[in-house]
């Protein structure tokens, strides 16, 4: 199977290891606009075809998917390139800058019959993972409350300067993760209530989230997400759970601690993930997961099924951040399937 990656910035190092690790699966060409990432990309993982113009790349072609790691404006026309070129596509978070655009290219690529994946890799964290087997297994009953909390004093904006730019921060950025994540444990949404806040004055958009979420299934769900807390200890980039089931209680606590109550007793079981050769602390749950993320979407297309994060079901985590800005703003509840 052969890929060719577009945006070779920050994070797109890390899929760049992942895909070095998964066999049968070579990244043959790559493409930026900026010269001096492009070479130096190039330079680290050996590969030779580099491009400043993605149109270019996908005219010469010769790789089955595209791996799309810009930032989010130019999402839309990437994957419409890709799509128009017959690829397979993956796409990283946030989908797009509006759920029209997104729907959007969901439709383009669906036209083709390729696959399309969001890359939304949090739900694959290990620890995380492991959670919502066990909740999906019935563990601890049926859930009927959790907390997923996401909260850190982390400096995020030296590796991403972009993220102190946007008028839209911590919803579109993390929150979009975390909201996923709850989604993965309890279920669709019926509706979310939101609030936001900015605490820091250097950035531009809101760096607090508070929402609450009504799942179809009938449980309640609090998302909180800041990037304005200053705690003993620092837990970036863990997210922290709190369930509730019929049949008993799970939390996951810093450190990647499981504890799970039932009529049987209580266990405790340690959920650090490993330290990839290539990863580095604390980002390395995220770099895991990445991996994993990877992993599903060649699995998938091996397997002709769709992955997890495929673009049909990430929609309805972007519905949920584009309802909870306007919750936020327009201080109601909003049901994401009217959107
Ligand atoms: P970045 O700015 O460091 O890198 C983006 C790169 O894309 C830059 O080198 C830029 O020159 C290049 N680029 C932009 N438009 C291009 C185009 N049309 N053609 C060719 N090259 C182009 O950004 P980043 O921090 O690496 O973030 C990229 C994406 O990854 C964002 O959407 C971000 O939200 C996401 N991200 C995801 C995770 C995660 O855990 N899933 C973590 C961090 C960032
Ligand atoms: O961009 C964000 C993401 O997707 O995960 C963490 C992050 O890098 C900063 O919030």
């Amino acid at each position: 199977m052969k890929g060719a990656l577009v945006g070779c910035g920050f994070f797109a190092q890390n899929q760049l290891h992942a895909w070095s690790e998964i066999e049968g699966v070579e990244i043959v060409a790559l493409c930026d606009r900026d010269e001096d990432r492009l070479t130096q990309t190039g330079e680290a993982f050996g590969i030779a075809r580099r491009y400043t113009d993605a149109a270019q790349m996908l005219a010469e072609g010769g790789f089955d998917f595209v791996d799309i790691a810009t930032t989010v404006g130019t999402h839309r026309p990437l994957v419409e390139l890709a799509a128009q070129h017959d690829l397979h596509v993956i796409c990283q978070k946030p989908f797009a800058p509006t759920l029209r655009d997104a729907r959007a290219m969901a439709q383009a690529v669906e036209a083709t019959g390729k696959t399309f994946a969001i890359h939304e890799n949090f739900r694959w964290q290990s620890a995380l993972r492991h959670v919502i087997e066990e909740v999906r297994s019935g563990v601890i009953g049926t859930p009927f409350f959790g907390r997923v909390s996401f909260r850190s004093g982390y400096d995020v904006f030296s590796g991403q300067p972009y993220l102190a730019e946007g008028e839209r921060f911590i919803i579109e950025d993390l929150g979009i993760h975390i909201l996923d994540v709850a989604r993965a444990l309890f279920g669709d949404v019926d509706r979310i209530t939101a609030t936001t806040r900015r605490i820091n004055p250097a950035i531009r958009g809101e760096d607090v989230a508070t929402m609450l979420l009504a799942h179809s299934g009938g449980a309640s769900s609090v998302v909180d997400c800041s990037y304005a807390t200053q705690r003993v200890l620092e837990t970036f980039p863990e997210t922290l759970l709190e369930i509730d089931g019929t049949g008993g209680t799970l939390t996951l606590d810093a450190g990647y601690r499981l504890r799970v109550h039932t009529a049987e007793g209580t266990t405790q079981t340690e959920l650090d993930p490993p330290l990839l050769s290539w990863a580095e602390r604390p980002w390395h749950n995220i770099q895991e997961s990445v991996l994993i993320f990877q992993r599903d979407f060649i699995a998938a297309l091996r397997e002709g099924r769709a992955p997890e994060t495929a673009a049909a079901d990430n929609l309805k985590t972007f519905a949920l951040v584009e309802a909870a800005y306007l919750s936020a703003r327009e201080g109601r509840t909003i049901a994401p399937d009217t959107l």
